[in-house]
């Protein structure tokens, strides 16, 4: 199976902040991703979050799963992301910078609102981006993504809020602004959605502005499994707004984030 991308799908990423690329992922990682999904529910890692909705349906999240875990760790090492993130950023080396779970359960009706990931996330750079992973098919009704078109150019730090009913607050981030109501205004914005199937991946770049769905379908989970990595134009930020759960002490504003929390998996 080829790891290399077209020069076509790169600049697609560029331009859109955003990609489809299908059968990005073996059957055999895909088997893989799956049991140490199983494994983390029945035993979750540090970072845990069980987000039971009002309907009483469940959506198992997670990050920060390859620190203990050694399946999620090979595939956030060896799959063919680390060099795919190389070549889509144009970078010499490659960091992880963390991964991150989410399962919605048949019935977990519960939306993932409108964001971008960067103002949730102490680093700061162009070189950051991440690898959505369908482990199940993924169509509209069970919680596909959807990005707008071009976001990533927007230079807008939108301020963090939680995902989930009853999940703290964040802090406020300097600069940053409210999200506007994009669904109230659905075409004003070029917005892009695709169907998946297991084993395809959505490219996507830190500052797009992207959403899911619920997963509204009784006959199927919804599990979606992504990576975060960075290039090397990547610092470190230690002000206020990000994730507490994803900073790493043994950083300051404007080091390179290469560190055992944040470790290299490819160079070239
Ligand atoms: O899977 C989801 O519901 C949301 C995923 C997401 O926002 C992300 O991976 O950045």
């Amino acid at each position: 199976m080829s790891t290399r991308l077209m020069q076509s799908q790169v600049d697609a990423f560029w331009r859109d902040g955003a990609i489809l690329v299908e059968d990005a992922i073996s059957p055999e990682w895909v088997a893989r991703v799956r049991q140490a999904i199983e494994n983390d529910i029945a035993e979750p890692g540090p970072f845990f979050n069980n987000y039971v909705l009002p309907n009483g349906k469940r959506f198992h999240g997670n990050l920060r799963l390859w620190e203990t875990d050694p399946d999620f760790r090979a595939y956030c090492f060896e799959s063919p992301l680390p060099a795919m993130a190389a070549q889509i950023m144009d970078t010499s080396k490659v960091t992880l910078f963390y991964d991150q779970l989410f399962v919605k359960e048949p019935g977990a009706d519960h939306p993932t609102r409108w964001h971008n990931d960067q103002p949730y996330w102490p680093v700061r750079g162009r070189q950051v981006m991440s690898f959505w992973l369908a482990l199940d098919d993924v169509t509209a009704d069970s919680g596909r993504m959807e990005f707008v078109a071009g976001s990533h150019d927007w230079e807008r730090w939108f301020q963090p809020e939680p995902f989930a009913p009853g999940a703290a607050d964040y802090e406020r981030g300097e600069n940053y602004e409210d999200i506007p109501d994009i669904d109230a205004d659905r075409s004003a914005y070029d917005l892009l959605a695709w169907d998946m199937k297991p084993g395809d991946v959505i490219a996507f770049h830190a500052m797009a502005v992207h959403a899911a769905g619920g997963n509204r379908r009784a006959d199927r989970r919804r599990r979606g499994y992504t990576v975060r990595y960075c290039g090397e134009d990547a610092t470190y930020f230690g002000g206020p707004g990000p994730n507490a759960g994803l900073r790493n002490p043994s950083l300051k504003t404007g080091d390179p984030i290469e560190s055992a929390q944040y470790p290299l998996v490819w160079q070239a």
